[in-house]
C-alpha cells in the first residue's frame, strides 16, 4: 500500500477536502515524507495542460493515483445519468477525457458526484442510466488501461449509492474494469463497521480515500486506522491510500500527520504480508 493525497486543480466552487496550495512545493513535501501518488481533482480535463501536470509529477518522483472528477459535477452539474441526454453526452465526453489523462499511469477515474443525484427516480431508473452510461465507456477503458472507480458517498451529500452494497450491486452488472473507491469519512457514517465493509468489498477494492470521522487528516480523530490497514492488506489490496481530508492545519501539517500515522503501520503490514506471500 501506498500514500496518495488529493490536490484540486483552481476552481470557482469550494471543493474543501484537498489541498490546493502551489504545486511544486506540495509535490515536493509530499515526496519527503514518504507519498508515492498523486490524485488531481480536475475540473475541465479538456482546459488542463496535463502534459505539464505528469511532468511536473514525475519531476518529484510520484504517480498520478486517481483521477477524480467531482468538480466537474459542482463546477458545470455535468452528470451521467442526467435526464437531459444532452448533458448527459458532455459528461461522457468530459469521462472519456479524464480516462486518456488517467492512461498516463493506469490509474482509475472516480464516479463520485458525476454519477448524479436520484431525486423523484425510482432507484431501478437511475441504476439503468448509470449502467448504461458506465457501460459506454468499456471500450474506452480497455483501449486506455483505466479502470472506473465508483465510491459511496454518505446521505448527506447524495441520495445514490452510499455503500459498499449498493455500489457492488452496480459493479456486478458491469465488469471488471469498474471497482469501488472506498472512503474512510463516508464509511464511517454508513456502514455498520469499517472492517466488515472493507471485507464485504474485497478484491473489488480499486482506490482508498483516507480521512478521519471528523474529516481531518489521519490521527485526528477515532478512526482505527490499524484495523483498515490490517483488513485492506487481508483482502488483498495494495493500491492508494488518499488523503482526502481538510488541510488542516495547514497542508503541510496535513501530509505529515498522515505520513506520521499511517507509514508505520503499513510498514509493520508490509512486513507481516511479505512473509505469508
Ligand atoms: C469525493 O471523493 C468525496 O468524498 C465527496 O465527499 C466530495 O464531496
Ligand atoms: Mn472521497
Amino acid at each position: 500500500m501506498k500514500l496518495s493525497f488529493v490536490y484540486v486543480l483552481p476552481v470557482k466552487t469550494e471543493f474543501k477536502y484537498a489541498i490546493k496550495d502551489e504545486l511544486p512545493e506540495v509535490l515536493n513535501l509530499a515526496a519527503e515524507f514518504g507519498f508515492k501518488g498523486v490524485e488531481y481533482n480536475i475540473p475541465n480535463p479538456f482546459e488542463v495542460d496535463f502534459e505539464r501536470l505528469l511532468r511536473l509529477t514525475e519531476d518529484y518522483g510520484l504517480r498520478i493515483s486517481a483521477i477524480s472528477t467531482g468538480s466537474a459535477y459542482l463546477e458545470y452539474g455535468l452528470t451521467i445519468t442526467h435526464p437531459d441526454f444532452s448533458i448527459r453526452e458532455k459528461a461522457l465526453k468530459f469521462m472519456r477525457k479524464y480516462i486518456e489523462h488517467a492512461s498516463a499511469h493506469n490509474s482509475g477515474v472516480v464516479v463520485g458526484l458525476i454519477r448524479g443525484r436520484r431525486n423523484d427516480r425510482a432507484v431501478e431508473e437511475i441504476a439503468e442510466s448509470l449502467i448504461s452510461s458506465i457501460k459506454m465507456l468499456e471500450d474506452h477503458c480497455l483501449n486506455y488501461n483505466v479502470f472506473l472507480l465508483i465510491e459511496p458517498l454518505n446521505r448527506y451529500e447524495t441520495d445514490y449509492i452510499n455503500n459498499v452494497e449498493e455500489a457492488l450491486r452496480i459493479v456486478e452488472q458491469t465488469g471488471n474494469y469498474v471497482k469501488l473507491l472506498l472512503d474512510t469519512f463516508h464509511m464511517n457514517i454508513e456502514e455498520r463497521n469499517i472492517r466488515d465493509a472493507i471485507l464485504r468489498a474485497g478484491r473489488n477494492i480499486g482506490h482508498v480515500h483516507i480521512a478521519e470521522n471528523n474529516r481531518l487528516p489521519p490521527g485526528l480523530g477515532s478512526i482505527g486506522w490499524k484495523n483498515v490497514v490490517h483488513h485492506l492488506y487481508r483482502v488483498g489490496f495494495n493500491g492508494y491510500l488518499s488523503l482526502e481530508a481538510l488541510p488542516r492545519p495547514s497542508f503541510k501539517e496535513a501530509l505529515k500527520q498522515t505520513a506520521e500515522t499511517l507509514n508505520p503501520i503499513i510498514k509493520g503490514f508490509q512486513v507481516e504480508y511479505d512473509h505469508s506471500s
